[in-house]
């Protein structure tokens, strides 16, 4: 009876299995997922599928990767409109085809340099489609599944509280945070002012978004879990993204999980 969490899978579907074998994940269990299960990683496909048919004791928070994701889907609805492409949303052909009329259609229309930063920028729907089976039916159920991901889940673990969020989440301003649009790109993009401005009084904040084994970072750990407790706030904050889609060029690089009750750290 547990609850443990996980963040910044990204494709990672493997290493994912490999740790829910690890902790024993069970049924009595929760499990709380703070959001990047898709891009960079070669899995995409069977993290998409194992989060659309995930068990009732698992929570799936909302990560930028999947804002992104939706917003490309729905780029992919408005050229469909807007041109009257007609797609039939069961082809995977008609899906290609919007999907190639969309990279042409941004290509003439902006800078080079630009129209690969605003589309698919890591290519994850075009790998999405090389498996020949997915639709633009696919492609909106999932954006569908993503517009639904909470931004935070909040708990009470012995007596403190505990913020899960995918970058940063903040007690103290109402609307958005200094330098950011909104409350919820806060959520979302935070780095080091999820610490400086954000936390819970007396509670604890738990958040991936920025690896652990990036040198210049505020979280570098050498890959292992970052902790920083704040006096001021008596807040823990923590970083559990321990960048595990870098394992192939960074050795430090590792999948973590987090047990909320005693704090114990898992990793493969
Ligand atoms: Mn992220």
């Amino acid at each position: 009876m547990s609850i443990y969490v996980m963040s910044d899978i990204h494709g990672c579907y493997n290493a994912f299995l490999s740790m829910l074998a690890k902790i024993c994940f069970s049924d009595t269990d929760t499990l709380i997922l703070a959001g990047d299960y898709i891009d960079r990683g070669t899995q995409s496909y069977e993290m998409l599928q194992w989060i659309e048919r995930c068990p009732p004791n698992v929570c799936v928070l909302r990560g930028n990767h999947e804002e992104e994701f939706a917003a490309y889907v729905e780029l992919m609805l408005l050229l469909d409109r807007r041109e009257g492409l007609d797609t039939d949303i069961f082809s995977p052909e008609d899906m290609a085809a919007l999907y190639h009329s969309v990279k042409y259609w941004l290509c003439h229309s902006m800078t080079p340099e630009h129209c690969f930063d605003v589309f698919d920028v890591y290519g994850t729907i075009e790998s999405l489609l090389k498996r020949e089976t997915t639709t633009l039916g696919d492609l909106c159920r999932w954006a569908e599944m993503m517009r639904k991901m909470p931004y935070y889940k909040k708990l009470d673990v012995g007596g403190r509280t505990c913020v899960i969020v995918h970058a940063g989440y903040s007690e103290w301003n109402e609307g958005a945070v200094e330098g950011f649009e909104s409350r919820e790109q806060f959520y979302l993009y935070a780095r080091e002012e999820s610490i400086r401005s954000g936390g819970v009084k007396n509670g604890m904040v738990i958040a991936g978004h920025t690896p652990t084994i990036l040198k210049d970072e505020f979280a570098y750990h050498k890959g292992k879990v970052f902790r920083f407790y704040d006096g001021k706030k008596n807040c823990v904050f923590y970083n559990i993204d321990c960048g595990c889609v870098f394992r192939s060029v960074q050795p430090d690089a590792r999948l973590a999980c987090l047990r909320l009750e005693d704090e114990k750290v898992f990793y493969v």
